[in-house]
């Protein structure tokens, strides 16, 4: 935990470093490496996903969106440093977002937004991959085809749910404890603050698909199945 007298210290240090730096190198940040949250990097390239999710969408979406989240979220925390908060992603996954009445408080609306976009985001990455599709073998796609009677109709509950998400939001297959369900959730929400397990999430922010497939959401939530990493969502479905 950083104190008030060493986050000054900090900044004094960082200050006469940057005096001594040519000035092309003092616009970039010196202190960006020791923010408490970071941007992971995307675990492929921009082009992965192509056709289905296209490189300039995925570049402004990760670089940019999640990015400002991240940013937002370090923000946060500085303003919320009194409260002793352990600042790592565990905590945030852990603590943070499943306590939906520190979330529903209006003064951690920041940590509810920004900390959900960053741990959504994250996830999400992780979801797709080059070359992905397909059905979920083993254990999950048995439950799935118990839970739903098949994977086309499993497909069809997410994609209502994924369409009928009104405005910003996403979609989730999760484990309630009990079952696999579907549900969606708005803006950065997470099925975590629910006390669900969220094991596969979908995007249906526009800024994930409008420039490629413009107001057809349908569209893009077909397309994504190409892309599912099932893999990754096997694996989750293990620790429930
Ligand atoms: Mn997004």
């Amino acid at each position: 935990m950083i104190n008030r007298r060493q986050a000054i210290k900090t900044t004094v240090l960082a200050s006469a470093a940057l005096a001594t730096l040519p000035n092309m190198m003092a616009q970039t940040n010196p202190a960006a490496s020791s923010e408490p949250f970071t941007l992971p990097p995307l675990p492929y390239g921009y082009d992965a996903l192509e056709p289905f999710i296209d490189a300039q969408t995925m570049q402004i979406h990760h670089d940019k969106h999640h990015a400002a989240y991240v940013a937002n979220l370090n923000k946060a925390w500085k303003q919320m440093a009194w409260k002793g908060l352990p600042p790592n992603f565990a905590y945030l996954e852990n603590v943070w977002l499943k306590d939906s009445k520190f979330l529903l408080e209006k003064e951690n609306a920041a940590v509810r937004n920004n900390g959900g976009g960053h741990y959504n985001h994250t996830l999400f990455w992780q979801m797709m991959k080059k070359d992905g599709g397909g059905e979920p073998q083993g254990e999950l796609g048995k439950a799935i085809n118990a839970t739903f009677g098949s994977f086309s109709a499993f497909k069809e509950q997410f994609a209502k749910a994924a369409l009928g998400q009104f405005g910003s939001g996403w979609a989730w297959l999760v484990w309630d404890g009990g079952n696999l369900k579907i549900e969606g959730t708005p803006n950065q929400d997470n099925p975590l603050s629910g006390g669900k397990l969220p094991l596969l999430g979908l995007d249906v922010w526009e800024h994930a698909y409008y420039l490629k497939y413009q107001n057809k959401r349908a569209d893009y939530i077909t397309a994504w199945w190409n892309v599912v990493n099932w893999d990754f969502v096997a694996g989750r479905y293990t620790k429930v």
